[in-house]
């Protein structure tokens, strides 16, 4: 650590530390309408269809969880629930979590086969269990007993593709292609100062049976107080696991920071401790309390994009690169 980095660090830790419970909010500002955020464009039909659900008399977790079933039903998203690409078994094994931001309550599965909406699963031990995650086959007969019914979640075209990557001597292994991990995080405010965080993925390519990325993981893929605000992250969950990036931002937010700043400067702190990171696939979305809305890149390649919904309609935008 140089001096500069040393002082900095000192002045964030003091900073942390002075910070009482008191501090810790970003005060709501008067009604200002519903904001609907998600990563990519499958969350921009993702975004719509949480807005129906919202303005029909839904709780904001209930137009989160129906955002999020869309691109987990789409077969052509091949890389959320049904149609997502498998591990190196050829197993789909999902993860997601929803948090919300009142109760600071969540639900959370990992590495669930079989189920093609996951998010509706981690709803469900959010709702139904003082636990906050399952995994594996625990998490399968968890969905089982609450009603949810099995499915093939393979499609003609991701078992062709895994048969390709299998019998491809020279086959990557635990990631194949970036362009084929796009997570769904959706962050949702609903104008009042209620705030709520949701992820849910079929996780990178090929990846090791059992394997679990950062975005069923709280604090991770999701965060989410209605004190400050939410975050989601998508990118390479082995690297941004170990920043827990969500919490981090709304962290961010909660010491002052607008979330567009809060978003850069979790990148930027990524870079800082591993010049490498700079060349890592990470992006990251916030909101706060208020509405007001961030999002960042690292790497210009990735193009991320990010749908929000505001005002009665939905538009992609382009999310700055930090470095
Ligand atoms: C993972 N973070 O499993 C996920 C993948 C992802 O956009 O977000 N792709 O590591």
């Amino acid at each position: 650590m140089d001096a500069l980095d040393r002082r900095d660090f000192i002045k964030s830790v003091a900073g942390a530390a002075a910070l009482s419970a008191a501090d810790f909010t970003v005060a709501p500002a008067a009604e200002t309408g519903p904001v609907f955020l998600a990563t990519w464009p499958h969350g921009q039909p993702a975004v719509d269809r949480a807005a129906g659900v919202f303005h029909s008399g839904g709780s904001l977790l209930d137009a989160v969880e129906k955002g999020i079933n869309v691109p987990e039903d789409d077969p052509q998203v091949t890389s959320v629930g049904y149609g997502g690409l498998p591990n190196e078994d050829g197993v789909v094994e999902l993860d997601a979590a929803i948090m919300d931001g009142t109760r600071h309550r969540a639900g959370a599965v990992c590495a669930l086969h079989s189920f093609k909406n996951p998010i509706s699963v981690a709803r469900q031990v959010l709702e139904k269990t003082r636990h906050t995650t399952m995994a594996g086959e625990g998490a399968y007969q968890f969905a089982l007993k609450t009603g949810f019914k099995p499915f093939q979640l393979l499609t003609p075209e991701s078992l062709q593709k895994w048969l390709d990557w299998k019998n491809n001597p020279h086959h990557e292994v635990f990631w194949a292609d970036a362009s084929n991990h796009d997570t769904i995080g959706f962050i949702a405010a609903d104008g009042s100062g209620h705030v709520v965080s949701g992820c849910s993925t079929s996780g990178l390519a090929w990846k090791i049976h059992g394997r679990v990325g950062d975005s069923p993981l709280i604090g991770c893929g999701v965060y989410a107080d209605d004190n400050v605000g939410a975050a989601s992250a998508t990118g390479d969950g082995d690297t941004m696991t170990n920043y827990c990036t969500s919490v981090s931002i709304v962290h961010n937010m909660a010491r002052g920071a607008s979330p567009q700043d809060a978003c850069a400067d979790l990148l930027k702190h990524m870079v800082k401790t591993d010049p490498q990171n700079r060349s890592v696939f990470a992006c990251v979305i916030a909101i706060n309390n208020r509405g007001e809305v961030g999002a960042a890149s690292m790497r210009a390649a990735d193009r991320f994009r990010y749908a929000v919904w505001r005002n009665g309609r939905s538009e992609l935008v382009d999310a700055p690169v930090v470095s």
